[in-house]
């Protein structure tokens, strides 16, 4: 089933003519509205209009997640103010947000490009959705939202959170499809158990799950468990949010919507272009897009090509789901979260010391992180009541700067084993 069948189903060299021309308008369109773009060009003289191959883009900067904090809030952003009709920023990092637009033009376009998804995943008009993405900053919630609404299903947007009202929801209102993230989706299935609900008894056909990484082991448990098929959707923020790429019935790798994305796949350390089929850092430029344009978004998630042709008819290049990422962020809950922020905050705390461990684990299907942080010896040792308000004082900070609960375990100074080398502070016993 195709969204939009001629597109999807393009010749390769349409389609590469296709992206070499709305890759050279973006550049000119970057290059005259966003000063942080046109700097850059200048300084390495490059001139967009004499670009004239695909891979003339390997010429041009790189993209940081750290130049959109530079240029917090609106700087990058490449039509004025007024015509933008939507903001989003990136999951739970308050403390270092990134911000995003959209104008009318690209919201419409987003929204087609997740109604191409869900119809790839084989939902149709018939289906009802429900949406247990959160609705605010976070792209997910609307992003899916909007395309749902697009495709034409009968859309529930229930939000995240609440369990039970959720499989009551599910229940009474006959859905037919999910979408959330693959974790929240086993989550469900054993509050199904535990409410004596049989998944079997329910309307639902389609998991579509995203947003976080997940395994090939963990879409056959969710398969069996709500007797679903489940396929996995990605995208994010800077890039567009959902709509980016997304699995079609062959559950096999997703196709990204190339003909709005070039996507390279380059070796992390070196950048180059790793081998065709090696694994490397995804980085998309979009094509497309008006608000909020990006050349060469390092993405930090890593992926390779799938090369052979997906029988579904698509002929947009297919990737392997994401296999984890270059830097250090954990996605936790379904929100990004980097190492860096939790020391910032514990380094604010008077009478803890420099040296913590992040333990990540996944209990009842839950995300839950435990931050061991080592304090001073009359911290340590004073009588339970105040002990107890210190942790509170430094879960509050915790729950404000990252967006979401930790819990924080106090040890003695010096019980925390010292590294040499690079430290590796960050357990992540979670076996996905
Ligand atoms: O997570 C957008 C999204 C929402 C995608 C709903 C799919 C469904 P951010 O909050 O900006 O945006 O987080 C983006 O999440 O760089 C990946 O590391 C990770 N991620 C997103 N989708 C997947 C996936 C949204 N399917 C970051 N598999 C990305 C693995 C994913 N990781």
């Amino acid at each position: 089933m195709y969204w939009q069948k001629e597109q999807e189903c393009m010749s390769r060299s349409d389609l590469q003519a296709l992206q070499l021309e709305r890759l050279q308008t973006t550049l000119k369109r970057v290059a005259t509205n966003v000063p942080f773009y046109r700097n850059k060009f200048n300084e390495l003289h490059l001139n967009p209009d004499k670009l004239n191959s695909l891979d003339g883009i390997r010429d041009y900067p790189f993209t940081l997640k750290q130049d959109l904090r530079d240029n917090y809030p609106y700087g990058l952003f490449a039509v004025p103010l007024r015509d933008v009709v939507r903001v989003h920023s990136s999951s739970g990092t308050t403390g270092m947000a990134t911000v995003v637009g959209y104008s009318r033009k690209d919201i419409i376009l987003w929204s087609n490009l997740v109604a191409r998804i869900l119809c790839g995943a084989g939902v149709t008009p018939d289906d009802v959705i429900q949406i247990a993405f959160g609705y605010g900053l976070f792209t997910g919630g609307f992003g899916l939202h909007y395309g749902a609404e697009r495709l034409g299903a009968s859309v529930i947007p229930i939000s995240a959170g609440n369990t039970k009202r959720q499989i009551q929801i599910m229940q009474d209102f006959k859905t037919t499809a999910l979408v959330c993230t693959p974790s929240y989706a086993l989550k469900m299935a054993d509050v199904m158990m535990d409410m004596g609900i049989n998944p079997n008894g329910l309307s639902l056909r389609y998991g579509l799950f995203g947003a976080e990484p997940w395994s090939e082991a963990m879409r056959q448990e969710i398969n069996e468990r709500l007797g679903i098929r489940a396929t996995d959707n990605y995208g994010l923020s800077e890039v567009m949010g959902p709509g980016v790429a997304g699995e079609c019935g062959e559950c096999n790798g997703l196709h990204v919507n190339e003909d709005h994305f070039l996507i390279e796949i380059l070796d992390p350390d070196t950048l180059e272009p790793v081998k065709p089929g090696e694994v490397g850092e995804l980085v998309i430029t979009t094509l497309t897009k008006e608000a909020f344009p990006v050349i060469r978004y390092r993405t930090r998630d890593l992926t390779r090509r799938l090369p052979e042709p997906c029988p579904c008819g698509r002929t947009f290049t297919r990737v392997s789901r994401m296999m984890g990422r270059s830097d250090d962020m954990l996605i936790i809950k379904g929100v990004n979260v980097f190492p860096t922020q939790i020391e910032a905050v514990l380094f604010e705390i008077e009478g803890t010391e420099p040296h913590y461990r992040l333990i990540v684990e996944r209990e009842n299907n839950e995300d839950k992180l435990t931050v061991m942080v080592e304090v001073v010896e009359s911290i340590f040792f004073d009588e339970m009541r105040k002990q107890r308000a210190f942790v509170d004082s430094i879960r509050k900070r915790m729950a404000s700067e990252l967006g979401i609960g930790v819990n924080i375990q106090l040890v003695e100074e010096r019980t925390l084993e010292r590294f040499n080398g690079k430290g590796a502070r960050v357990i992540d016993k979670r076996k996905l």
